[in-house]
């Protein structure tokens, strides 16, 4: 497979202004005809090299008239010599049916949909499938009536009709010229919510959401959230939608989370459909942050989009920004940033860590969909918030406004977004350019020194990132540093500089810094990183004691959850040399005292608190460490949360029964009250009081508490686990996406005999290897999220990743390539588990056919 580099990029040598579709549906005959009008671009001889994988091509027409002038190889179709403008027609022949990688056009369950991001198109028809090749898109439909009502695609309807065989038609046209990859179909019967939005100009939108027959009491949420995000792009951003219609189609198989087409999001059914009975509080935030998320793309991805797919981030980053607002604005904006940052300092820190590791505008890519990342995607994000924080809104809008109007119906770069920014602010960001551009975590070293006599306080920061897989220099990065200085009795101290105050936000620029603060009248307490400011890992020797006035007294909430974490990471170093001599472990009595005094305080937002007293999780602790060895922190993490149950039992039990919320209702406060209860619930079981969790199973009137009562049965290893979880699965065995929560716990029971079992669900009537959710719920969940049966010493959780793998390295290999990520950061492993996953990875990369999606990342880590 060949490796492309961003370096080399070229702007295309013809244009495609027009393309007319006419696309006539058959499961396994398909045919496609694509009349598009090319036109040469500068001055030379080369010829038109299209895109096209997997396609019977029928006919080759110039102008009207029949070609045979053209080469073809396995992903391209070559016409030599072709005139400076012209129409050019193709037919070709797909099989929808057989498409089982899910890109392109396929069959998800009874309805025909595309999935083209990123290069998607090229199974569609032959075709200049790059981003930059922008193009005005109209669409003929024809399909059977009876089974397929609805034909949609992208832009507005302008014609339809049917046909005397039981056939008919609609014709689309979008008019906004768009990259292939936007480019949507749906064909199906489905059942129809229609709302509509008036937007502040005044222009009305239909809104319209698919879903599977018999689900339209489950697309409420989708549709509430879509409208509150059409309002928010406005009052925020000053953007408005700018079609007359909007859709949303939900369907069952589906690679990824959802996809932005223009006037036609394609969904995975697990981002729209929610009600009480079926899904939890957090899947209705996650509802509002998809549809946000793919909604918000109109402006940044398909007005403006990426010139080429190495700006990937300059759409995701930037989306995942906005979406992260929007949830924030409507929710609460620390438990968004919490949950967010976890995301970072667990999986994207890994990544950074390991052989895939990439700067989020990566410089060389084999498979496009390999780099569909926590790194692009939430790091991306990052670099847009610290933007955010170095400009403020006001500048950061001015910026995003100049970027918009400046590339708008064009393909931009990441470059382009940076110096829109600059020019709006007047901020030199040259350096803050260098995050684009490197890859891994910097360390922040903060060590400092007060001087009681000048009541002086100097804060020395030293910043360094460590080589990575795929760059060995390093420069120093331009890093927003928030901070503030608290005395020993927890009040603020003012940032007092050379006789002025100063803002909280420090520009750190080079490898070593000084910041002094003046009239400190005492040794202050910092807290630093305030908010997560940059993407970094800390490096200061907090005491516990100074840990414990942060989390009681800082006035930025987001500290006084970091300051619980970093007690609770201190009590995991603490006691993993026991761990490993099977020597008594120890639960430090600040932690104890850290948490009653938070169970106590019923003034502090009840997710909040939820978030607070949530121990991490064991494959996120990993990163605490160079070398791990996974059972010890297991054994350590089990200590410390049974430890806690035991010793505040008493308030556990009374923070739980003062919670309750007998009534369901989705609003933010009584979810914060249930996540609270819940992780209170966890606690009772990890004491052993089955009883409670019994019977909250029994009572719950809702998804939420159904599913926290088993999660807590299952983590903790109560005897009613088998009782609750059959159950269960006789209640919802019909409803793949519900049980999907239970294969998930399956996937996750610390007992030993779970990677048996979750053989075994294999087999199970609901599980299918074809749909990605299933795989992900199942064997997703068991690789990555239960690191101590996974990584079984005698390596038989590898072979059950392996033999799936080989399954899915023909069938579906966007979806393997996901499901690899776990055997590829070994690193952090002992040496003979190391071996063990070299040699599953070498029988992997010894297969004569393996995708090229495996082969990028197998590769690298073999390296
Ligand atoms: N563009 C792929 C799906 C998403 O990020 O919205
Ligand atoms: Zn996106």
């Amino acid at each position: 497979p060949q490796t492309q580099y961003r370096d080399d990029y070229q702007p295309p040598l013809y244009w495609i202004d027009t393309l007319d579709l006419d696309i006539d549906l058959d499961d396994s005959q398909t045919e496609v005809v694509a009349i598009s009008r090319v036109r040469r671009n500068g001055d030379h001889n080369e010829p038109l090299v299209l895109d096209g994988e997997q396609l019977a091509l029928l006919e080759v027409a110039i102008n009207g008239l029949a070609s045979e002038q053209y080469e073809q190889t396995d992903d391209k179709l070559i016409l030599p010599s072709v005139p400076q403008e012209f129409v050019l027609t193709i037919k070709t022949r797909i099989n929808p049916a057989a498409n089982t990688a899910l890109e392109g056009l396929y069959k998800s369950g009874d309805a025909y949909c595309t999935q083209c991001e990123a290069q998607g198109f090229r199974r569609i028809t032959y075709y200049l499938d790059r981003p930059d090749i922008l193009a005005r898109f109209s669409t003929r439909i024809t399909a059977d009536e009876q089974a397929y009502p609805y034909l949609l695609s992208n832009g507005n309807k302008v014609g339809q009709g049917t046909l005397d065989n039981g056939r008919h038609w609609v014709q689309w046209q979008d008019p906004y010229p768009k990259p292939a990859y936007l480019f949507a179909l749906v064909a199906g019967d489905f059942d129809l919510l229609q709302d509509s939005f008036v937007t502040r100009s005044g222009r009305h939108v239909a809104l319209e959401i698919f879903v599977n027959k018999g689900n339209l009491h489950r697309a409420g949420h989708a549709m509430d959230s879509l409208k509150a995000s059409m309002k928010w792009d406005e009052e925020r951003c000053n953007l408005e939608y700018d079609l007359d219609i909007y859709m949303i189609v939900a369907v069952d198989f589906f690679n990824m989370g959802a996809m932005e087409n223009k006037g036609l999001n394609v969904f995975n059914d697990k981002f729209v459909l929610a009600d009480a009975n079926t899904a939890t509080d957090d899947d209705y935030l996650d509802i509002e942050r998809v549809i946000g998320h793919e909604y918000f793309h109109n402006w940044t991805g398909n007005r403006v989009t990426c010139r080429d797919w190495f700006q990937l981030s300059l759409k995701e980053g930037l989306t995942v920004f906005r979406d992260q607002e929007f949830s924030s604005d409507l929710g609460s904006r620390t438990v968004n940033r919490i949950r967010n940052v976890r995301l970072i300092r667990g999986p994207q820190f890994a990544e950074d860590a390991g052989p895939m590791a990439h700067p989020i505008r990566p410089d060389a890519v084999i498979e496009m969909n390999n780099f569909y990342t926590l790194t692009v995607y939430e790091k991306g994000s990052e670099v847009i918030r610290m933007l955010h924080t170095l400009l403020g809104e006001r500048d950061f809008q001015s910026g995003l406004s100049l970027y918009l109007r400046r590339h708008d119906g064009r393909a931009a770069t990441c470059d382009d977004f940076v110096a829109a920014m600059s020019e709006a602010s007047g901020r030199d960001l040259s350096r803050f350019q260098r995050w684009y551009a490197q890859s891994g975590t910097p360390v922040l070293t903060v060590r400092d020194h007060y001087d009681a006599a000048t009541c002086r306080y100097q804060l020395q920061v030293k910043q360094h990132t460590a080589p990575t897989a795929d760059q060995k220099e390093k420069l120093p990065l331009h890093i927003p540093l928030s901070m503030a200085l608290y005395s020993e009795q927890g009040d603020a101290i003012p940032l007092v500089c050379r006789g002025q105050s100063r803002a909280e936000v420090l520009d750190v620029l080079d490898a070593e810094q000084t910041f002094v603060f003046e009239q400190v009248p005492s040794r202050p307490v910092p807290a630093l990183l305030q908010g997560f400011s940059a993407p970094v890992k800390l490096d200061y020797p907090y005491t516990d004691k100074q840990l414990a006035l942060l989390a009681k007294c800082s006035g930025d909430e987001f500290v006084r959850w970091d300051a619980v974490q970093m007690l609770i990471n201190q009590a995991v170093r603490d006691n993993m040399a026991a761990a490993s001599q099977q020597q008594p472990l120890v639960l430090p009595q600040t932690l104890v005292e850290v948490f009653r005094t938070l169970l106590e305080d019923h003034e502090l937002d009840s997710a909040l608190q939820a978030e607070m007293l949530t121990l991490p999780s064991v494959s996120s602790l990993v990163e605490l460490f160079e070398q791990v060895d996974i059972d010890a922190l297991a054994r350590v993490h089990e200590h410390l949360g049974q430890g806690l149950a035991k010793a505040l039992q008493p308030l556990w039990a009374k923070t739980y029964e003062r919670l309750q919320t007998p009534e369901y209702l989705i609003l933010h406060q009584d979810m914060a009250k249930r996540a609270l209860k819940n992780v209170a619930l966890g606690y009772l079981a990890l004491a052993g009081e089955e009883t409670v969790v019994d019977r909250q199973y029994r009572q719950a009137n809702n998804m939420t508490d159904t599913l926290a009562a088993l999660d807590a049965a299952n983590r903790a290893g109560l005897a009613s686990r088998e009782p609750l979880m059959a159950d269960f699965e006789a209640k919802w065995r019909q409803d793949g996406l519900v049980l999907d929560n239970w294969f998930r716990l399956q996937a996750m029971a610390p007992a030993d005999d779970t990677l048996e079992k979750v053989g075994k669900l294999m087999q199970h009537p609901t599980f299918s290897l074809a749909n990605p959710n299933r795989v992900r719920a199942l064997i997703g969940a068991f690789c990555a999220a239960n690191p101590v049966q996974f990584h079984r010493p005698d390596g038989t959780g590898y072979d059950l990743l392996v033999s799936v793998l080989e399954q899915l390295n023909s069938t579906n290999p966007q979806l393997a390539s996901r499901l690899l990520t776990p055997l590829i950061q070994f690193a952090r492993f002992d040496p003979p588990r190391q071996r063990l996953i070299r040699a599953r990875l070498q029988q992997l990369m010894d297969k004569p056919d393996l995708a090229r999606d495996l082969f990028e990342k197998i590769s690298k880590a073999l390296a």
